[in-house]
């Protein structure tokens, strides 16, 4: 089973769009594993987003990373790395197929609703700086002999 870090976004919370976008990591038969609301701190954006400094947009990324709550989630399955960036569709919205979660809710390059871990390390690093283990509960959903 592979794990995955997910960042609902402060737009994504500003925009009552958390429920929604839960819902269809739900339906795709992703589990939940952590689940917090965290208000960032500029470090904790400047850890997590460290492969982007230097780059145009890294200031206003950690601003806008920083600029009210995000939702903090771990989701775990069959190759919930991957799964998770085709549902969250391509980094610019106006870009994403329609179906995907930045293609159905926004425009924008920058606010683009959510974070998913690129690979296996990265997912494991980002687990790392977000949760601590005793923060991520195991246990087998009830249909899980059903799902992948
Ligand atoms: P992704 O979030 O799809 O993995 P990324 O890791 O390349 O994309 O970039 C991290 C975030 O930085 C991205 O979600 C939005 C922002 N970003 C990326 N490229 C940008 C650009 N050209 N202008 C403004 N913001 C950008
Ligand atoms: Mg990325």
């Amino acid at each position: 089973m592979q794990r995955t870090l997910v960042l609902l976004k402060p737009d994504a919370v500003q925009r009552r769009l958390v429920g929604e976008i839960i819902r269809r990591f739900e339906q795709k038969g992703l589990r939940l594993a952590g689940l917090k609301m965290v208000q960032a701190s500029r470090d904790l954006a400047e850890q997590h987003y460290a492969v982007h400094r230097g780059k145009p947009f890294y200031e206003s990324l950690l601003t806008f990373l920083t600029s009210g709550p995000t939702i903090a989630m771990v989701w775990e399955g069959r190759e919930a790395v991957s799964v998770t960036r085709l549902l969250m569709g391509l980094t610019d919205g106006a870009r994403s197929a329609p179906g995907t979660i930045r293609g159905d809710f926004g425009l924008s390059v920058q606010n683009n609703l959510i974070h998913g871990s690129d690979s296996p390390e990265s997912a494991d690093a980002e687990i790392a700086l977000w949760f601590r283990p005793d923060e991520l509960v195991n246990y087998t959903c009830a249909d899980a002999a059903w799902i992948g």
